[in-house]
C-alpha cells in the first residue's frame, strides 16, 4: 500500500474521531481489500499523527479478548491499540457525550508495568513477575464506524475503537490476588448491565499482556516500564446515554465510575 493511501485512510478517520462523526468503514469505501498488515500501518500513522500534535500514549491495550466476542466478530485473533493521555477521566469524573459518537463501556483490568517486557516467547508468567500493580478500569470504545459495523482490518485500522479510560484508585500487587477469578459487573442507574470474571481475557489477562508482547515484538516494539495497559473487556461493551451513572464494581479491586452528561 502506498504512504498516500495510508494518509489518506489515517485522516479519514482521524476526521472522524476529531469530528465527532460515524464514517462508512475503509473497507466499505477507501480500500475494499484493506489487510491486517497494512490496517497496523494506518494506525501507527494515527498514533504518529497524535504524538506530532503533542498527544501522550498511556499505553498500548488489548481488544477483542474474549472468545466470545471473537465468535461473534468472526475472527481468531486478539488486536491492539494505544490509549492516549486526552482519553483520560478521573474517577468519579464526567464523560461528555458532546465529545464522542455512540460510546459503549466495558470493565477491564490494567496493568501497571513496573519492567519492559519484550517478546517473542513471553509467558503470562513472565508478565506477572514484571508487573508492579493492576488497577480496576472502565474502557470507553467508540467505532469511527457507522453502527459499529466493521471487520477486523477496519476496527484495527481505527486504533481498536479506542476512545476514553477510567481508572480505578486501588493499586494490586498481581500475585495478591486470582486474576483470572476476579468478577466484575457493570451497573448504570443501579442496574446490572454487564458481567463476567477475568477468565473471560484470554483464560487469564495475563494471558492477554503476554500475547501484546509477543504481537509488538513483530514490529520490533515492546511493552515498557511505565506503561498502563487496559487487557481486555472482562463483561460486554454495554451503550451509554445521557444521564447514566456508571459504575465498575470489581472483586478485590473496588469500584470505578463516572457519569455521562
Ligand atoms: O477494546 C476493545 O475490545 C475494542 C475492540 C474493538 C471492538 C469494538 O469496537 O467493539
Ligand atoms: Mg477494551
Amino acid at each position: 500500500m502506498s504512504s498516500d493511501q495510508i494518509n489518506k485512510i489515517a485522516c479519514y478517520l482521524l476526521n472522524g474521531e476529531y469530528e465527532k462523526r460515524e464514517v462508512v468503514k475503509v473497507t466499505s469505501s477507501i480500500k475494499q481489500d484493506l489487510t491486517l498488515e497494512e490496517a497496523y500501518l494506518v494506525q501507527e500513522e494515527i498514533v504518529r499523527r497524535k504524538l506530532s500534535e503533542g498527544k501522550k500514549i498511556i499505553g498500548p491495550k488489548m481488544g477483542l479478548t474474549s472468545y466470545a466476542k471473537m465468535k461473534q466478530m468472526g475472527v481468531e485473533t486478539p488486536i491492539y491499540g494505544y490509549v492516549f493521555d486526552y482519553m483520560l477521566i478521573n474517577n468519579g469524573g464526567q464523560l461528555k457525550l458532546s465529545e464522542l459518537i455512540h460510546p459503549k463501556v466495558e470493565a477491564e483490568i490494567a496493568f501497571i508495568m513496573g519492567e519492559d517486557v519484550e517478546g517473542p516467547g513471553i509467558t503470562g508468567v513472565q508478565v506477572l513477575a514484571a508487573t508492579e500493580y493492576v488497577i480496576p478500569a472502565l474502557e470507553i470504545i467508540d467505532s469511527r464506524y457507522e453502527k459499529f459495523n466493521f471487520t477486523l482490518p477496519d476496527v484495527v485500522a481505527d486504533n481498536a475503537s479506542t476512545s476514553r479510560v477510567v481508572f480505578g484508585t486501588t493499586l494490586k500487587k498481581p500475585d495478591w490476588i486470582e486474576l483470572d477469578l476476579v468478577g466484575a459487573i457493570i451497573t448504570i442507574n443501579g442496574e446490572i448491565k454487564g458481567l463476567g470474571a477475568g477468565a473471560a481475557v484470554l483464560g487469564h489477562p495475563a494471558n492477554s499482556i503476554a500475547m501484546l508482547a509477543n504481537m509488538l515484538a513483530k514490529k520490533g516494539k515492546k511493552i515498557k516500564k511505565g506503561d498502563i495497559i487496559l487487557s481486555g473487556g472482562i463483561t460486554e461493551a454495554v451503550t451509554l446515554q445521557r444521564g447514566d451513572n456508571v459504575t465498575g464494581k470489581f472483586d478485590s479491586l473496588g469500584e470505578v465510575t463516572f457519569t455521562v452528561v
